[in-house]
């Protein structure tokens, strides 16, 4: 028998007989193989949009966040500032594509257990390569999907970097995911035209069988005592496509403005505040340690680079010519929403302390401490003309966990950089 992993259990006569502990009727490689179809053309683009949040981050300018991750890095290029909504594109796509497939990649688990827990472990070498392959792709997924979501979910609740545990990892998932791909596509192509899904979709629990096998072979998927159904194949197909669709429909709320209330997952995208700064905040005044004395009328934004340091006070800075600008802020913790910023644009700013050719802005929060503190931004970035140190959103002065009395914000920029309660800029260019 193919199945070797048995449970003992008592035959109504009493005496004990073996029995295999798959036996679901309805796994089969059809099934696997339209939840892997899914996966391949899903997973991809969770993994793309992620490495382009990396790039996103600008790692090259050498941030506080994401840490330097080596030789590994993806081909870095230059984060552009237009459209204002690329960021918020990337990374709601990773994190809600990424939630959204995770009932896809249980079910999946799933489909496969037979073979995760097959017997003799080993049966050639071809086989033994083909299982090992399994450790990154299983494990690096499950790992991506702990990191992400406890990252979404509670405040830096790791033991070490988030996000280059989670980088590392996406790099053994696609390893894993790649070579899997390889060597299961052609068997995956077979299977799926083994049956029709449109035919299989009409198939109701009391007509449903196991997936055929041919005479004289056998797959490890299809049981060898199978149970009767107790639900058809279309309705495991429900059951994981309504999962999706049920965790798509509690996270949308976090991208799109005015939906805030049905992201019930996500607990960033609540602020129990209707006002005008009622939208989420990443990290407030009070946990990031800032004293309202740091930020009250002894407040002073150092612009530095030029011929000599400027020191400018509240009011000195709101002297200086405004702009207002619609953009979005996106954090990579899966919310994003667009809100309109006014202040004073980092172009005049650079120009205020005499840096006619700025090539980079260093950022500095008066926060102590900590890789949320500081910030680079490139040339574009910097110079774009809805770059702004804003002062106030939507008409009000910033609320102190927005980042009052000023803050970064920039056309496309990660929400990390756009950096709260800022003290200093330093450009860093030609004067
Ligand atoms: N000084 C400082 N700036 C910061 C942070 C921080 O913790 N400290 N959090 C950043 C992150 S991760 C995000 S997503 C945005 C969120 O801005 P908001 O809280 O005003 O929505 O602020 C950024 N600026
Ligand atoms: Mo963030």
């Amino acid at each position: 028998m193919f199945v070797v992993m048995e449970i003992m259990s008592p035959s109504r006569a009493g005496r004990i007989v073996s029995r295999p502990v798959w036996r679901s009727p309805l796994r089969g490689p059809w099934l696997t193989s339209v939840l892997g179809a899914v996966l391949l053309a899903g997973l991809p683009l969770v993994a793309v949009t992620g490495l382009l949040d990396y790039i996103a981050y600008g790692p090259e300018l050498g941030q506080a966040l994401p840490t330097g991750v080596g030789w590994l890095h993806p081909p870095v290029f230059a984060w552009p500032t237009r459209p204002a909504w690329l960021f918020r594109l990337t990374q709601g796509l990773h994190v809600g594509l990424g939630l959204a497939l995770v009932p896809v990649v249980l079910g999946k688990l799933w489909s496969v257990m037979p073979r995760l827990f097959g017997w003799p472990p080993v049966r050639s070498p071809w086989h033994a390569i083909e299982r090992l392959t399994l450790v990154p792709l299983v494990g690096g997924a499950l790992f991506e999907i702990v990191t992400g979501v406890l990252n979404i979910q509670y405040d830096y609740v790791f033991g070490f970097d988030f996000y280059t545990a989670h980088y590392y990892g996406a790099w053994v998932f696609i390893a894993g995911f790649v070579t899997h791909v390889a060597v299961k596509l052609p068997r995956m192509i077979r299977a799926l035209h083994s049956r029709s899904l449109r035919a299989e979709l009409r198939i109701p629990l009391a007509r449903t069988r196991p997936e055929p096998v041919a005479p004289g072979e056998r797959d490890s998927l299809v049981a060898t005592e199978p149970a009767a159904a107790t639900m058809s194949r279309r309705g495991v197909l429900a059951l994981v496509g309504g999962g999706s669709l049920l965790v798509a429909a509690l996270s949308v709320g976090q991208t799109v403005d005015g939906l805030r209330r049905t992201a019930v997952l996500l607990p960033r995208g609540r602020t129990g505040d209707d006002g005008p700064t009622g939208f989420p905040i990443n990290r407030t005044a009070a946990s990031a340690g800032i004293t309202p004395t740091e930020v009250g009328a002894g407040w002073r934004l150092i612009l530095s680079g030029g011929p000599a340091p400027v020191t400018l006070d509240a009011a000195a800075l709101a002297a200086l010519p405004r702009h207002t600008a619609e953009l979005p802020i996106a954090c990579v913790e899966g919310w994003s929403t667009t809100q309109a910023w006014s202040g004073v644009r980092l172009a005049d700013l650079a120009a205020h302390a005499g840096v006619r050719l700025p090539e980079v802005a260093l950022v500095r929060s008066v926060e102590r401490g900590g890789p949320f503190a500081t910030a680079r931004l490139t040339r574009a970035q910097l110079l774009d003309p809805d770059a702004l140190l804003a002062t106030s959103v939507n008409g009000v002065p910033l609320s102190l966990d927005h980042g009052y009395p000023a803050r970064v914000i920039v056309p496309a920029l990660p929400g990390v950089h756009c950096t709260k309660w800022v003290g200093s800029i330093d450009f860093q260019g030609r004067s």
